[in-house]
């Protein structure tokens, strides 16, 4: 194959910035799928950004949106993509439950515009594609842990609903029209680059606004629900292995170990020699109205096949986002001192 080609859903989001990262690492020519907005949206892979004069470049950037059929079909005519990666979603639980339709919209529609876009492109192309849809532990739910590739559905929330008709519209594209289709099943993963609204990163921001005497509380939900955390920047290449095997198949991604939001927030603030206690409270306006309690995925598969495993253990993954946000509360507070102010907070109760 000469130039290989990847279009990438999503690509301002975390995984979406380390996946671009991967691939052109990779010599891929990678098109990115952004949504128009009133402010940029680009800060994720600005550091990756090439001017669309530029001759030869391998960034491509087109304005479009999961919840229009004609502009996805369009992009994929103009990237004429061998491999698809699917990441664009409301990737917001408790947020679905405020937004329930339009989070199947984006992200169960959302996935199969893409697919059906994708089987059109194939066919009149007469071009192979691969496609990677972007899974989630979510989709185990109630469940219980250890939670592998046999374990049964029992979504909590509408995004986690969505999530699994996405999942079976692509194993049904796999089987009735022979598509390339992995779904990754991936348990949380998490960076600096994480949006601040989701539990760790509003953890480790809090840290480095407390530590720099920019805040005096943390208000958070359950502390007794427990995750797999691992490293996204680890996360993308599983995703792209998936896509290089000699057949498609669905993988559960994780670390294979669990915390609870307590130990993330007794880590975190014991890296900045902090007792935790004195700074955070329980703000029941966080709780949502059905949990998910106990997420901890099995990794056989995706290390037996796919020779996967996760390389950033807990303590490194909260070091690595506690450091990084005390140098960025640092920086706000200069920046306070001359008069500018930094958006911290998202909307009340997520
Ligand atoms: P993220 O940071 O929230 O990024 C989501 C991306 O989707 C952003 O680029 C966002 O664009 C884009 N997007 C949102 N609505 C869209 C729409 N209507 N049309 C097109 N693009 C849209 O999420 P992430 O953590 O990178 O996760 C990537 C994918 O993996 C998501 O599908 C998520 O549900 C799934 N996932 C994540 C995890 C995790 O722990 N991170 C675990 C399992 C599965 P803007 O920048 O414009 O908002
Ligand atoms: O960080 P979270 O919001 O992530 P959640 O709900 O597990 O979802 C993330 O991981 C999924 C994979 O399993 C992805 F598919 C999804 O897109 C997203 O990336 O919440 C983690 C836990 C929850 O149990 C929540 O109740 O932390 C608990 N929590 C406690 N206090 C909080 C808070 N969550 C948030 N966001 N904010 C709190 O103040």
């Amino acid at each position: 194959m000469d130039q290989k080609r990847a279009l990438v859903t999503g690509i301002t989001g975390q995984d979406g910035s380390y996946l671009l990262e991967l691939l052109l690492s990779q010599g891929y020519e990678v098109h990115g799928i952004i949504r128009r907005s009133s402010v940029f949206t680009t800060d994720r892979i600005d550091h990756l950004y090439e001017d669309p004069h530029e001759v030869g470049r391998k960034v491509i950037l087109h304005y479009g949106d999961l919840t229009d059929s004609a502009v996805l079909r369009r992009v994929i005519d103009r990237a004429q993509p061998h491999e698809v990666y699917n990441l664009g979603a409301q990737s917001h639980v408790k947020v679905s439950f405020e937004e329930p339709e339009y989070t199947a919209d984006v992200v169960a529609m959302g996935a199969l515009r893409m697919l059906q876009a994708v089987l059109d492109y194939r066919e009149k192309s007469g071009q192979d594609v691969r496609v990677y849809q972007a899974g989630s532990s979510e989709m185990f739910g109630s469940s219980p842990p250890p939670q592998g590739a046999d374990t049964p559905f029992h979504p909590r929330s509408p995004y986690g609903v969505s999530k699994v008709a996405a999942h079976w519209y692509g194993v049904n594209a796999r089987e009735a029209y022979g598509l390339f289709l992995c779904n990754g099943i991936l348990f949380n993963h998490e960076s600096p680059r994480r949006g601040e609204t989701f539990v760790t990163r509003k953890i480790t921001r809090a840290v480095g606004r407390i530590v720099e005497g920019l805040q005096t509380k943390l208000f958070l939900g359950n502390l007794e629900a427990k995750r797999d955390w691992g490293f996204a920047g680890d996360y993308v290449k599983a995703m792209q292995l998936m896509l290089q095997q000699d057949e498609p198949g669905d993988y559960v991604v994780a670390t294979g170990t669990c915390h609870s939001v307590r130990d993330f927030v007794e880590e975190a603030f014991g890296c900045v020699d902090l007792e935790w206690e004195k700074y955070v409270e329980v703000d029941p306006g966080y709780f949502r109205p059905s949990e998910v309690h106990v997420l901890q995925g099995d990794t056989t598969l995706c290390w037996e096949r796919l020779g996967w495993k996760a390389e950033v253990d807990f303590p490194n993954l909260v070091r690595m986002m506690v450091d990084y946000d005390v140098t960025l509360a640092r920086q706000e507070g200069i920046m306070r001192t001359a008069g500018h102010h930094m958006a911290v907070r998202g909307a009340a109760s997520i």
